[in-house]
């Protein structure tokens, strides 16, 4: 039987939201708590780099590839670099996985954790000034301090997460986490360099009508899936699709709603990612009361084979997922 907490008010700052939840998470050494810090602060300079992006020459592709063969973006490239740098020094995470690195990053430290991240997720949309996020996912290590980092420390199931969270460059910055006790939510305030408590203990509405999948792919999804479009329609649903998975992902959070990327021709297996998009919205959408699927079961069971394996992803609000997975199972 969990302690019972005191709720801390809107506006408490992170770092005192951390601190007093920090006894609730079973490695209290402060560990995670450190770790936490380091992400929001590589967040707090890719924001930076973010807003200012169209007065710098910042904006645009870089002319490479990433790990999964996609245009990589300036941006995408700095926040890469970010974020690398503020776990590496941090000192808490021993290994990285990243969509923007074809293998993991071992960071050479003693620490006790494994993150995957997608650092600027949505890129092609920077400039067009549309909403970004970064995406991660945080493990414990299991192989012993001292030991060479091995598989069973890179491809671990999203049961086995111990955080998750994403950050969203939106009209406001803000970072939204869960530990396993539930999710919460922090607006940036960029004044005071802080980022402070706005949406406490969220919950994602049980019910929604808001559909977000991109219809131009309809010609090669499945019968079944374009069976519960149809019945969205003739249901008066709304259709929604900003084309950035955080930015969809987190209105449907705050008004309900659904959230699909199935298999088409061009992606069969889905276009985004396990380990690094899928697994950490799972573990947030599950924590706020959603449902989280590949269209045959939970995402966080599935066991990883490759480290930027894609998945179908249905997630969101628990009847409208378990109405679209009726219609596809
Ligand atoms: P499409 C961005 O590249 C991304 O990974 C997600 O942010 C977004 O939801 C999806 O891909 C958009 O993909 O094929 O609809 O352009």
């Amino acid at each position: 039987m969990e302690a019972s907490r005191i709720a801390l008010p809107i506006g408490t700052a992170l770092d005192r939201f951390i601190k007093n939840n920090q006894d609730q998470f079973q490695y209290a050494s402060g560990e995670l708590s450190q770790l936490l810090r380091d992400i929001a602060l590589a967040s707090k300079v890719v924001n930076r780099e973010i807003n200012k992006a169209g007065l710098i020459d910042i904006m645009g592709a870089m002319g490479s590839q990433n790990s999964t063969g996609e245009q990589q973006q300036k941006l995408d490239v700095l926040a890469n670099i970010r974020f690398t740098r503020a776990l590496s020094k941090g000192g808490e995470v021993c290994a990285l996985i990243s969509e923007e690195t074809e293998s993991f990053v071992d960071l050479n430290n003693e620490g006790n954790y494994v993150i995957a991240i997608d650092p600027l997720d949505g890129s092609s949309n920077i400039d067009v000034n549309v909403s970004i996020g970064t995406i991660f996912s945080i493990y414990r290590r299991k192989s012993k301090v001292g030991e060479p980092i091995n598989e069973q420390d890179i491809l671990q199931t999203g049961e086995d997460q111990v955080a998750a969270g994403y950050i969203l460059y939106g009209s406001s910055t803000m970072l939204v986490y869960t530990t396993g006790h539930g999710v919460n939510g922090f607006t940036y305030e960029p004044t005071l360099g802080e980022y402070v408590l706005s949406h406490p203990d969220m919950t994602m509405p049980e019910n929604g009508k808001i559909y977000s999948i991109n219809e131009g792919s309809a010609n090669s999804f499945s019968p079944a899936v374009n069976d519960y479009l149809k019945f969205c329609k003739d249901n008066n649903y709304t259709a929604r699709y900003i084309g950035s998975l955080v930015a969809d992902f987190h209105r449907n959070m705050l008004k309900g709603g659904i959230y699909i990327y199935p298999a088409t021709a061009k992606d069969p297996h889905g276009k985004l990612r396990l380990m690094y998009e899928c697994n950490a919205l799972s573990f947030i959408a599950e924590q706020a009361g959603g449902i989280a699927s590949n269209g045959k079961g939970r995402i966080m069971e599935i066991k990883p084979r490759d480290l930027h394996q894609r998945t179908p992803f249905y997630v969101g609000s628990v009847k409208m997922v378990e109405k679209a997975i009726g219609f596809v199972k």
